[in-house]
């Protein structure tokens, strides 16, 4: 069976989860715990130095996968269901992907940096039972992963107003290329002539606004991955996520 291993509250394993269901194409899902399952996730990707992230997955014929791009390019040569990166579209969706990275790692480096200050929230990065043996060291513990990941993914090079102005400026551009779309008779407008990878990327990038209620969050975790003043003011915006969500999340 394929092994999908990734991360259930990250918005990069939902793209690839996303692509994978809407395709029907069956896996498992495995979850990842950062920095104890680091170097097994090395050795899957023969990778003993430089950056390691989820999702990854393993086919049924043994490739891995590296990224939620690949898989979902993967996902769309086989199973069934719409066509997520139609060939006329390639420059399109590819601008897409990069619009989401920007927004999707200022959106992390705000979200982490809001849990450094959040004692809660950083004893539920630890594994329940270790939080559970630790007690009051969880959270410790919690500051440790979160400091690093901040470091590994370069959030700590840029000021949270900076951070906060690339999110801007990405979540303008969507709500430019969505007030250009009619509402198709699926209930939720596309950003392309068809539901495609971008909208299944370009939807994530909201998750640092306002978290979707399917996502598996702890309820301090949720408040920090939350900018209720960013959700207000692009509320039409997570309006269309949900829309979609509705229309084409099937699972
Ligand atoms: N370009 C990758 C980025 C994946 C990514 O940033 N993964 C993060 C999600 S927060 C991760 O693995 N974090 C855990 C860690 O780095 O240990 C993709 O599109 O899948």
């Amino acid at each position: 069976m394929n092994e999908l291993l990734g991360l259930v509250f990250s918005p990069w394993t939902e793209k690839a989860r996303w692509a994978l269901d809407v395709r029907r194409v069956p896996y498992t899902f495995r979850h990842y715990q950062p920095l104890i399952g680091e170097p097994a996730l090395r050795a899957k990707l023969r990778r003993l130095t430089g950056r390691v992230s989820v999702p990854v997955l393993t086919t049924d014929e043994g490739r891995v996968l590296d990224g939620s791009t690949d898989i979902a390019r993967w996902a769309d040569g086989r199973g069934a269901g719409p066509t997520l990166f139609p060939a006329e579209h390639e420059a399109e969706i590819a601008r897409f992907i990069e619009l989401s990275e920007r927004a999707l790692t200022a959106g992390r480096a705000r979200a982490l940096s809001r849990m450094l200050a959040d004692d809660e929230a950083l004893a539920e990065m630890a594994p329940g039972p270790v939080r559970r043996a630790l007690g009051p060291l969880a959270s410790r513990l919690g500051a440790l992963g979160v400091r690093r990941t901040l470091r590994k993914y370069d959030g700590h090079t840029a000021d949270g107003e900076a951070h906060r102005q690339t999110q801007v400026a990405v979540l303008d551009e969507l709500r430019a290329t969505l007030a250009r779309k009619t509402l198709a008779g699926t209930g939720a407008k596309t950003l392309l002539d068809s539901f495609t990878f971008a909208d299944i990327t370009m939807s994530q990038v909201l998750v640092n606004l306002a978290p979707p209620a399917e996502l598996e969050l702890g309820a301090a975790s949720r408040r920090c991955f939350s900018e209720p003043e960013l959700g207000e003011r692009y509320a039409d915006l997570i309006a269309w996520r949900d829309a979609l969500y509705r229309a084409f999340r099937t699972s």
